[in-house]
């Protein structure tokens, strides 16, 4: 009895020098990696009201202001909503614009070599078909080659071509945007504060007009700007996944105090060699969920989105309400 007593005396004089030297029993591998993974976010709360600028507005049908504006979170740091974007750098060729009047019947009738080939060095010519809810930019081995012209509505469809070779990785930021910036609502019929969803499908072919990817759940997929939150708590992170499917997806009379969780975009995250290891794969979703039935910039195009062989899924981080700035990628090497 005595022995064990001082067996236990001597660990646990052990265990104490162990803490005071800042040594942790568990595996401490194993903590740091997962607090790298799950990075807390910067947390804002209520409505933006600094540097709100204009960046498109349209006054045709379903008319749609999409601004940008800054926030700040309690520790003083600034962030952009919905995104911080390229709006003004090179445009994507439609496939189906109604603000810039173009508006195909069908593939037939949209003329593939009138679109420019963007270098992203190699010397195959692929040809990538984009519809996002609401707004993309396109971004190949690190390189951005073209965002989405319209940032909110109307919905419409683009045509990118680039020169790559294989295996390339391909890089989509999308925005699900937004009117109460900050908070990740719109005001939508009458709804001072609806939560509007997001999605985003692509096709790519190749010179042949062989289909080479699509959008599935290969991809990866995560969140740098989640909103509403009614509570911090309603965000949970674990193993890699910015969990926020405790939130309600219904309008709310007043969210004006709502939170928004903020993640800094990383550099260099569509680069080839970007470790997207501990990102979650892309969560997929059906055209009814969607909700693409009555906007042709995607029905007239189905022989693309939704080929028969080669079927795209709507993709998106685990939820397609509350994640309004989403990361994609996809390495093609076949
Ligand atoms: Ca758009
Ligand atoms: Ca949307
Ligand atoms: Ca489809
Ligand atoms: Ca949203």
């Amino acid at each position: 009895m005595k022995h064990y007593q001082s067996a236990t005396a001597v660990i646990a004089t052990l265990l104490t020098l162990a803490a005071l030297a800042g040594y942790s029993f568990t595996n401490a591998q194993q903590s740091e990696s997962a607090s790298v993974v799950d990075q807390r976010p910067s947390f804002t709360q209520g409505e933006a009201t600094s540097n709100i600028t204009q960046l498109y507005n349209w006054s045709g049908s379903n008319p749609r202001t999409a601004n940008i504006a800054t926030v700040k979170s309690s520790d003083g740091t600034q962030w952009t909503v919905p995104a911080k974007t390229n709006f003004q750098t090179i445009k994507a060729a439609d496939l189906y614009n109604e603000a810039s009047g173009f508006t195909p019947a069908g593939t037939a009738d949209v003329e593939l070599d009138a679109v420019p080939v963007i270098d992203a060095g190699g010397k195959e010519v692929f040809t990538a078909y984009v519809f996002g809810d609401n707004y993309f930019e396109f971004h190949v081995n690190g390189k951005l080659l073209a965002v989405d012209a319209i940032p909110m509505t109307p919905f419409n469809s683009s045509i990118i071509r680039f020169k790559a070779s294989r295996p390339f990785t391909i890089g989509i930021m999308g925005v699900d945007w937004e009117e109460r910036l900050g908070l990740g609502f719109e005001k939508f019929r009458g709804a001072d504060f609806h939560q509007g969803d997001a999605g985003l499908v692509a096709v790519i072919k190749n010179s042949a007009g062989d289909t080479i990817a699509i959008t599935d759940q290969s991809w990866k997929a995560q969140t740098f700007y989640t909103a509403p939150l009614k509570s911090k708590s309603e965000l949970v992170l674990k193993n890699g996944i910015r969990d926020s499917s405790a939130a309600n997806t219904g309008d709310i009379a007043d969210g004006s105090s709502y939170y928004a969780a903020h993640w800094p975009v990383p550099e260099n995250w569509s680069a080839p060699r970007f470790d997207d290891s501990r990102w979650p794969f892309a969560s997929t979703f059906t055209n009814e969920f969607v909700g693409v039935d009555n906007k042709p910039a995607y029905t007239n195009f189905t022989d693309i989105f939704d080929n028969e062989v080669a079927n795209a899924q709507f993709i998106w981080s685990s939820n397609l309400v509350h994640d309004n700035l989403v990361l994609l990628r996809k390495t093609v090497d076949k």
